[in-house]
């Protein structure tokens, strides 16, 4: 559209151009053409007509009566270049406005593509925010997803649990059921026990005195009431394991070791190995002057310059001491752990000459403490293996001067001096008055201080008191020097 415009105003100018070219020129050419006309007119008239270089603005005076129709310019020309011109300029008002028009539509048409172009970059910006706003979606969206996942996944864990929970619960009713039961059984029991009893007009067994404890020798840093019997931990050792309520042996039990291990020819008495040259401690044969069969025995010839033969040892409850008459005049044991020489051998060795006694102990803070006489000798079967003891030596108190001059007794064999047997409640054999106040053959517990009705550990009244169990014990005699 703008080109058409401009081109028909080009036009129109160039018209325009030539028309008033052609005016400016036609008076030239008329004067001189008029010339010579005017030469022959002169005759009649003669002036001069200048007609002025410019562009016609205002009136033109024609002559009149002596030009032709043909070369006067006339009103009418004039009219008609008037009108002409008015037109022109009319048309020339109109382009103007045209112009005018078209230029408000460019700043129009700049405006709008400046805001086009910002609309642009605006709808640019909301695409990319849109894509920004659809990733993060997305990306919710997965997150969800995995913990839905998850919450299934709890879920079912927790109704798995539920069911086992209801599982355990159905179990304890069961068990619970079943302890009344038992419950209902023991209390009929009780009452049958008591009926028994009460038919019997028995009066329940009374124990023996306890013996005063000594609170000033029992190791404190000991806890009490821990205890338990170390026997039942103890493996390896089968019928010979010790227990508070084991059953009656009915034979010697020695266990004899490989006789490789022994040193070789029967000896009276361990000095007596030693003066044949064999100073390591260790197991020998032993064969009394008067005895008539060879015993092990475990001699000891590292301590007191040695020659002590051991004719009991504890150490850890690996063996049963709760034994009848049989068993501790035979003895039992094994001569590398716990033993008993036996009561006959005992009493031949004594027979041999003067021996002396020493009995070592060590408390549960491995503490070694000893009560050694300075003579021993047990008196024969028939007298009940009476004990002989001298006079008291050592650091652990003397607690069995009070056993001096008493038989010996066993679950079998009661020969103390109490109403009942002093072996059913001290769960052992001993010499027992009414009934001690050391038990060397009670039974093994560890920790030291026990939990008992009785007193039946092994205990030394004077170190430590009736509820306290040694850790380990050995009576060692040797020929007096
Ligand atoms: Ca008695």
């Amino acid at each position: 559209m703008g080109f058409d415009v401009w081109s028909l105003f080009l036009l129109l100018a160039l018209s325009l151009w030539s028309n008033s070219h052609a005016l400016k020129m036609n008076p030239i050419l008329s004067r001189i053409r008029r010339a010579p006309q005017a030469a022959e007119e002169n005759k009649k008239c003669s002036y001069t007509f200048l007609v002025p270089e410019q562009k016609i603005t205002g009136p033109i005076c024609a002559a009149r009566g002596y030009s032709t129709d043909k070369d006067r310019v006339t009103r009418l020309d004039v009219a008609s270049v008037r009108d002409l011109l008015s037109k022109q300029r009319q048309e020339m008002e109109t382009l103007k406005l045209v112009v005018d028009v078209d230029g408000n539509l460019v700043n129009e048409m700049k405006l709008l593509r400046k805001e086009s172009r910002n609309m642009n970059s605006r709808v640019t910006q909301l695409y990319m925010q849109l894509l920004h706003e659809i990733i993060r979606k997305r990306d919710n969206s997965l997150e969800l997803a995995q913990l839905e996942t998850r919450i299934l996944n709890a879920t079912a864990e927790s109704l798995r649990l539920t069911s086992r929970y209801k599982e355990l619960e159905a179990k304890y009713a069961a068990l619970s059921a079943i302890v009344n039961n038992q419950s209902v059984l023991i209390g009929q029991l009780e009452e049958h026990c008591m009926q028994m009893y009460s038919r019997r007009h028995e009066q329940p067994p009374i124990g023996p005195p306890l013996v005063q404890v000594v609170p000033e020798n029992i190791p404190v840093s000991v806890p009490r009431f821990t205890n338990e019997i170390q026997s039942r931990n103890a493996r390896g050792f089968g019928p010979e394991r010790g227990s508070r309520s084991g059953s009656t042996p009915t034979s010697t039990t020695f266990q004899t070791p490989p006789a490789t291990l022994f040193k070789k020819s029967p000896f009276r008495d361990c000095q007596e190995a030693q003066e044949a040259g064999h100073s390591t401690s260790g197991m020998y044969l032993i064969k009394p002057d008067e005895s008539e069969r060879t015993v092990q025995a475990w001699c000891e010839q590292d301590i007191d310059n040695g020659g002590w033969t051991v004719i009991q040892r504890r150490k850890d409850g690996s063996v049963n001491f709760f034994r009848n008459w049989d068993n501790y005049k035979t003895g039992f044991g094994n001569i590398d752990g716990e033993y008993w020489l036996g009561l006959e051998a005992i009493y031949k060795l004594g027979r041999q000459g003067d021996y002396k006694l020493m009995v070592e102990m060590e408390d549960w803070m491995d503490k070694k403490v000893y009560a050694q006489y300075d003579s021993f000798h047990l008196e024969p079967e028939s007298e009940g293996y009476r004990l002989r003891l001298g006079t008291y030596q050592g650091n652990a108190g003397d607690s069995l001067s009070s056993h001096n001059g008493k038989q010996f007794t066993t679950l079998d064999r009661d020969k103390d001096t109490f109403s009942g047997n002093c072996a059913h409640f001290h769960k052992g054999g001993w010499w027992y008055n009414a009934c001690g106040q050391a038990n060397l053959n009670g039974v093994w517990y560890t920790g030291g201080v026990y939990r008992s009705k009785f007193q039946d550990g092994i205990f030394w009244a004077d170190y430590g008191g009736g509820f306290y169990s040694m850790k380990s014990v050995r009576m060692l005699i040797r020929p007096i020097d």
